[in-house]
């Protein structure tokens, strides 16, 4: 297990449902905008943006279809959608894909979307976060209250679990969709229980498919949480019922309560059981949600937030 223990630095992260851009860009016009309301789950902007004084851009834009519920709990339902986007409805490959219509509209906000990468047959919902780092994110996973099991079959890892609105692993499938249709960086975000924020940006983050056990390819750290994912590069997916990990005696998924790309087992689990801090006596409990280069191995964190985006994303700000 990675042993190093970094001074955590506080690292204060602004959030906000609405985006921090006031205005349009000037080198566009919005010329018309109407909202059509189309049920109770949907709405849709119409916007005209002239680009340029030469390209004219239409496009209908998705809404969020719910807001952020930090009390749901329910069975596997990612990428379970209740109703297909409306007709020409515009297809976006991923959040930072929908930033860009959504900048120029003046609508940046968090907030769940369909989108369609383009390997992938189907649309799926994800949680978009718009705001941090300049926004962009679709996200992977998120834990925040612990009311969401993550110790699951590789069959819940492959397809996902939970609900995009609140806790959820997205599924290795939908994040191999997203990360092979470009170059894309991860960006991982953590919580203590004391308020304090940390993260990790990886320039370089993708997985290979099932046939390779979905194999780590991550790089480029940067950040103020270290580098607990360096010990993971390469490594193949684990779960409670297949073990790819490297421990030769042991099944570090079993050991660690939770699925993830296991060395033997290495320096970071947010995959691993939640607890209250109440519940929590470090060595003494075991190993929880942790990522050992900023709290160490026996800190079980409050919150965790895994999100991709590409590499050639251009911020607006
Ligand atoms: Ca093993």
């Amino acid at each position: 297990m990675g042993k190093t223990v970094k001074k955590p630095e506080v690292c204060l992260l602004v959030r906000g449902n609405k985006g921090a851009h006031s205005g349009v860009n000037k080198d566009h016009r919005v010329l018309h905008a109407t909202m059509v309301k189309t049920g109770l789950t949907f709405s849709l902007v119409t916007v005209i943006l002239l680009a340029a004084g030469s390209v004219t851009f239409s496009a209908e834009i998705p809404q969020p279809r719910v807001a952020q519920d930090k009390s749901l709990n329910h069975p596997v339902n990612v990428g379970q959608r209740n109703d297909p986007p409306p007709p020409g409805a515009a297809s976006f490959e991923d959040c930072a894909d929908l930033y860009t219509v959504l900048y120029f509209t003046n609508a940046v906000q968090d907030g769940v979307f369909p989108i369609k990468p383009e390997s992938s047959t189907d649309h799926f919902d994800v949680y978009c976060d718009m705001t941090t780092d300049g926004g962009g994110w679709t996200v992977i996973q998120r834990r925040f209250e612990g009311k969401l099991n993550f110790d699951r079959r590789w069959s819940n890892y492959k397809n996902g679990f939970g609900r995009v609105e609140g806790e959820h692993w997205l599924g290795l499938d939908k994040i191999l969709n997203l990360t092979s249709q470009n170059s894309y960086e991860l960006y991982v975000e953590l919580e203590d229980w004391e308020g304090n924020f940390a993260h990790a940006k990886y320039g370089t983050f993708s997985i290979g498919d099932e046939r390779t056990g979905y194999t780590l390819n991550i790089g480029g750290y940067s950040g103020d949480a270290g580098d607990s994912m360096l010990i993971h590069n390469g490594r193949k997916f684990s779960a409670r019922d297949v073990d790819n990990d490297v421990w030769s005696s042991g099944q570090c998924a079993q050991w660690l309560s939770g699925g993830w790309w296991y060395n033997s087992c290495g320096d970071s689990a947010l995959n691993g059981p939640y607890f209250q801090p109440e519940d929590y006596q470090g060595t003494d409990t075991g190993f929880g949600v942790f990522w050992g280069h900023w709290k160490g191995p026996y800190y079980s964190l409050k919150a965790t937030k895994m999100m991709v985006r590409p590499q050639n994303f251009s911020r607006k700000q």
